[in-house]
């Protein structure tokens, strides 16, 4: 099993989190934040990442440095259940549905972490969540994971389903990436032989 554990303590946010990379979608989630809450809980359940996720954040002032800091911690979790990434497929793409939205994203674990966002949000909230913090919670986890991430949502109104569909597509699309190869289950994905840069 190829497990992570992150505890990350700072001012502004107190964060224990844990991941299995072969597990069957089962999750523990609690940022303070229920919107979030429910994404990475479609993270979990759709890319059959166990996920456990206790954030105390300092909401009083806002929710971005829960946001930012929990995207920091599951990353940095994922890329410690990576380790070596000896055997993974590497790349990943999926379209995910949700009713009239659709989302596309393709990514690759390549140690060259950047995000390409192209989403839009006609509502500046959902639930008490930020929309604009969603692009900001993917670079994060794109930083700290090391993850080439493209996110596109190609049409769609509701901006729920526009959301719930981009983290859908994401989960599949890392669920396909993380996905251990057996036909090269020793060797690392590259022809430099190592990822990282
Ligand atoms: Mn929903």
């Amino acid at each position: 099993m190829r497990t992570g554990s992150i505890t990350r303590t700072t001012a502004e946010t107190d964060i224990k989190v844990s991941v299995n990379l072969d597990g069957s979608g089962v999750y523990d989630v609690n940022t303070g934040i229920g919107f979030l809450d429910h994404m990475i809980e479609q993270l979990s359940r759709h890319g059959l990442i166990d996920i456990t996720l206790h954030v105390k954040g300092d909401l009083h002032v806002d929710e971005h440095h829960t946001v930012e800091d929990s995207a920091i911690a599951l990353g940095q979790a994922i890329a410690q259940a990576l380790g070596d990434k000896k055997g993974i497929t590497r790349y990943g793409s999926t379209y995910a549905p949700m009713d009239e939205a659709l989302a596309r994203v393709a990514l690759d674990i390549s140690g060259r972490p950047i995000l390409v966002w192209k989403a839009r949000f006609s509502q500046p909230r959902l639930g008490t969540m930020d929309t604009e913090m969603f692009e900001h919670w993917f670079h994060s986890l794109a930083q700290a994971a090391g993850i080439t991430l493209h996110i596109e949502c190609l049409y769609g109104t509701n901006n729920h389903h526009i959301i719930e569909g981009i983290y859908k597509a994401f989960a599949r699309a890392l669920a396909q990436a993380i996905t251990i190869d057996p036909r090269k289950a020793d060797a690392v994905p590259s022809t430099k032989g190592i990822l990282g840069g």
